[in-house]
């Protein structure tokens, strides 16, 4: 007898993506039976128990589950709560994340330094007006010095963030609004070093250490801040330091950029420190010549994930899609080499590869996959390991047999600093958030929304990200967009100044007036930390209360899959935002953590992290939020329009 879900199931398919270019390649893969994340998201369901905080693996007495009736009440063998078990599993995963951009952070500094000490190959300090910001903020003399010196000791005060010797608080921590170092010294949630916050919420998680779930808590939001205020915010000045800060620059999106008569090399992953040598290799004359040799036309590369991002903001590379477009683009036939380093990175990707000729090539030597091609790299001869990588993926265009590229890009602008912000508004000589924060305070722009974050197959790729875009603009919100979410709007082209169209009459007028799209782009995850440095500049400007709990702002992550997702919009509530996820709650069945998150944050530092699958509530929550904190502001009705004559422009 057959199974009437399994025929609803049938009849009615779960839309896989709203992208063009991703349904066809996936019809593709289905009718040769090739495995994709796609089919196997349909064939392997989610563990009920696991997925909403109620199965604790932390030691060989269990793993115990909390389930059935009065799961609620129920407690592991070793007693520990639904409340403390989901807490563990939060901070675990905030730590987890956390880890992961701070490691990326600590290599940036640490080519940083090998630069100023004419260790490393080929790179260099491309924006010394940043590296002496940078120095400022930390407090480092730049008077007289040299270049090298004070890059060095720059990189070794980054270096001493991380191991917890800079001091007793974060840098980057004097960055935020006065009233926000207060709230976090008050409830002790100053992060005192990156690796000692990873490590105590380690320890602490720990069977048998701490069991007070608001206690515990604290410190996943401390955690937190060591990423955004510390590790990621860190990542992001000194990527700008050694590989350029971004400007605007036009690019494409989408699988549709992959060419048919040239190698195809796509880099995926997160760093940015050997893709800027892959970028360089593949503009080689020598090697665009060798490609020739071979047969190609040339060299084209392009993006996966948040290395897409990095070489896109600096250098215009067009990335071939977000996170789910990883395996599509292996299956275009048309892609010569993948280059992986860290993170998002599937091991599908290895079987895949074998289905086709494409090499895939691992570069990181902290991450190996069984039967990739392993190149490590060394930043002491970083450019001379990308040219061999790109020889590589030359020497295998012969190899390539039939190829299938949906024709589909969308044009986008990319590009968008904090620094760039600031000077697009106010202009050379007045760089300011002044114009923001006066058309905030006037209604012109309600408010802005941070879109930011990953796919997940479990819901329709693309599909929450682009309607919330849509839906905020039209609603006079200004959107910024980070991650994997940004590729999203690229590829459905709402990226560029014509999205103008789409905005409300005061978000349209304002971006007519400035020139720029109501859709920014700024950058990769670990670039989230612009944001933060943003909202700390527009408390500043006046005007709009003295926090960043204050500012009519929010953050959706629609469509997350992973925990450095959850460390980064803890780190956002840690700092007065209010944070919105899709998908599902990860402890959605501990209703003490699920408090704590929301209204426990709210009391103690005015931000709050929720889920919420649905994206029209979602859409409500936030525009209510927006509008309680105009209202707050006394912003909330809509001002007479004064028009100005002679006399009152003099007197002005
Ligand atoms: S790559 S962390 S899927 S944004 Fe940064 Fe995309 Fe999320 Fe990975």
């Amino acid at each position: 007898m057959s199974n009437p879900e399994e025929t609803k199931k049938k009849a009615e398919p779960r839309k896989k993506s709203i992208d063009p270019a991703a349904l066809e390649v996936i019809a593709k893969a289905e009718a040769e039976g090739i495995s994709t994340v796609f089919s196997r998201v349909d064939e392997m369901k989610a563990c009920p128990i696991g997925a909403a905080g109620s199965c604790c693996q932390l030691c060989a007495m269990g793993p115990c589950r909390l389930v059935g009736k009065g799961a609620e009440e129920k407690t592991g063998i070793c007693g520990a709560t639904h409340g403390t078990i989901g807490a563990r599993l939060m901070v675990r995963a905030i730590a987890g994340g956390v880890a992961a951009h701070s490691d990326h952070g600590r290599d940036i500094a640490r080519t940083l330094l090998a630069v100023a000490k004419g260790h490393a190959q080929s790179y260099g300090i491309k924006d010394p007006d940043k590296l002496y910001r940078v120095a400022e903020m930390m407090d480092i003399a730049t008077e007289g010095r040299e270049l090298n010196d004070v890059a060095a000791e720059v990189a070794q005060k980054a270096l001493d963030n991380f191991n917890g010797t800079a001091g007793d608080e974060l840098t980057y921590v004097s960055r935020a609004p006065a009233r926000r170092q207060e709230i976090w010294r008050k409830y002790g949630l100053v992060p005192r070093g990156v690796d000692r916050e990873v490590v105590e919420s380690m320890h602490r998680t720990h069977v048998g250490v701490d069991q007070d779930a608001e206690h515990l808590l604290d410190q996943g939001m401390r955690t937190s801040l060591a990423d955004g205020w510390g590790g990621a915010m860190l990542a992001t000045d000194l990527s700008d330091v050694l590989f350029g800060t971004p400007k605007p620059l036009v690019s494409q999106a989408n699988l549709g950029v992959l060419s048919k008569d040239e190698v195809n090399i796509i880099v995926h992953g997160h760093e940015p420190t050997l893709s800027e040598m892959i970028v360089a290799a593949s503009q080689d004359p020598e090697l665009i010549e060798y490609a020739r040799s071979k047969g190609a036309a040339g060299i084209n590369l392009a993006g996966i994930c948040c290395t897409a991002n990095e070489v896109l903001m600096r250098h215009g590379i067009p990335p071939a899609g977000n996170f789910l477009h990883q395996e599509l683009a292996i299956i275009t036939g048309a892609v010569e080499g993948m280059v992986v380093d860290v993170q998002c990175v599937l091991q599908a990707l290895q079987p895949l590869s074998e289905k086709f000729h494409t090499k895939l090539i691992t570069t990181s030597p902290k991450a190996k996959i069984p039967g990739a091609t392993h190149v490590e790299f060394d930043e002491t001869r970083a450019l001379d390991t990308a040219k061999d990588i790109v020889r590589m993926c030359i020497d295998n265009f012969e190899n390539r047999g039939d190829i299938a590229i949906p024709q589909y890009t969308g044009d986008l602008v990319a590009g968008f600093s904090h620094e760039y912000i600031n000077y697009m508004l106010g202009g050379r000589y007045r760089a300011s958030f002044r114009p923001l924060n006066d058309n905030i305070i006037n209604g012109k722009i309600q408010g802005a929304v941070a879109i930011v974050g990953c796919n997940n197959p479990r819901v329709t790729q693309d599909e929450g990200i682009v309607y919330l875009v849509h839906e905020l603009i039209k609603r006079d919100v200004l959107v910024v967009q980070t991650g994997c979410a940004a590729h999203a709007s690229g590829k459905h082209g709402l990226m560029t100044p014509e999205t103008m169209q789409i905005a409300g009459d005061g978000l349209r007028e304002v971006c007519e007036a400035v020139g720029m799209p109501p859709v920014l782009h700024l950058g990769s995850c670990v670039d989230n930390s612009r944001i933060m440095t943003i909202l700390s500049q527009v408390v500043e400007e006046g005007g709009l209360g003295d926090d960043i709990s204050d500012l009519p702002v929010a953050a959706i992550c629609p469509e997350y899959y992973c925990e450095k997702a959850l460390a980064i919009g803890t780190y956002a509530a840690a700092s007065g935002a209010y944070v919105v996820f899709g998908v599902r709650n990860p402890v959605g069945d501990c209703d003490e953590v699920v408090d704590i998150m929301s209204n426990g944050w709210e009391a103690k530092v005015g931000g709050q992290l929720v889920f919420e699958p649905d994206y029209d509530k979602i859409l409500e929550m936030v525009m209510n939020r927006i509008q309680e904190k105009r209202q707050a502001l006394g912003i909330h009705e809509e001002k007479e329009r004064v028009l100005f004559d002679m006399a009152a422009r003099r007197e002005l």
